[in-house]
């Protein structure tokens, strides 16, 4: 049961380097708290990175949302990665043919091969999207997490699905840091990182097909690693005080996890 092994011995079984990285990171700053900041303005973005940046072992941005994307945001969101010592996933969910990933990959406005440490990406198109992205490295660590099920009600990913995308990700142990999941009998492998959004301590579900589970059961019943949670942080009154708060209920029920 890959879920009983503390982050850090599962880091020395890592394939991938920036997976590795972040299971080191997450036994060092004693949290698996991934931050959303699904947020449109980059100032707001920054702001908030400067007070809950010690609290989080990674940062998801959706770098189409925002409205006023520069070069310069780039410089400011890297260093405050290095300052506090987390990692970046873009979640651009990738669904195209290899050679069209390849170039929104490593071109256009936002060049995200040269900032972003790992991307999501959807097994949809088959293999080809996964051998794209491993040719488009230039030497640079890098990592992908491939999607195996979603959060949202009504997704048509089925077990067949969720099973030959596991199988295709197990073809590519050097590029793939683990899955975007919502189940711990999804993969065995204890080098992947199972990475598990729609979490919330407030709702249950959103008015657009979100479904939430509390950080205790996605900890304790279902495997997860990462935690992500958005709106729960970024929409509260005090988003520092509630980083705080679920890194500190995600990070209690980890110990209790591994400690059996
Ligand atoms: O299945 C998924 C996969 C992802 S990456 N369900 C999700 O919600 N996400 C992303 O996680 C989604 O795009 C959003 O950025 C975040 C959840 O945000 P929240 O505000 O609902 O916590």
């Amino acid at each position: 049961d890959r879920t009983l092994l503390p982050y850090e011995k599962r880091a020395e079984l890592a394939t991938n380097s920036i997976a590795k990285e972040l299971f080191n990171i997450m036994a060092t700053k004693k949290t698996n708290l991934c931050l959303s900041v699904d947020l449109t303005t980059t100032t707001s973005i920054l702001d908030l990175l400067e007070k809950v940046g010690e609290h989080v072992c990674l940062v998801k941005t959706h770098i189409d949302i925002i409205e006023d994307f520069s070069a310069d945001f780039i410089t400011r969101l890297k260093s405050l990665a290095k300052r506090f010592n987390f990692l970046i996933l873009e979640d651009r969910k990738y669904a195209d043919i290899g050679n069209t990933v390849s170039l929104q990959y490593l071109k256009g406005l936002y060049k995200v091969a040269e900032w972003a440490d790992c991307v999501t990406v959807h097994s949809l198109p088959g293999e080809g999207i996964l051998k794209a992205l491993n040719n488009s490295t230039n030497g640079v660590s890098q990592g992908v997490f491939l999607l195996a099920e979603m959060s949202s009600e009504g997704n048509l990913i089925t077990p067949d699905y969720t099973e030959e995308t596991v199988k295709m990700a197990l073809k590519y142990p050097n590029l793939m840091c683990g899955f975007v999941c919502q189940n711990k009998s999804t993969f065995k492998e204890p080098g992947l990182i199972q990475l598990t959004p729609g979490v919330q301590l407030e709702s249950t579900k959103d008015g657009l097909g979100q479904v939430y589970n509390t950080p205790e059961k996605v900890m304790l019943e279902k495997g997860a690693d990462v935690v992500v949670v958005g709106r729960g942080i970024v929409a509260a009154k005090s988003p520092e005080s509630q980083a705080l708060v679920y890194k500190d209920v995600l990070w209690k029920n980890y110990l209790k996890r591994v400690s059996g």
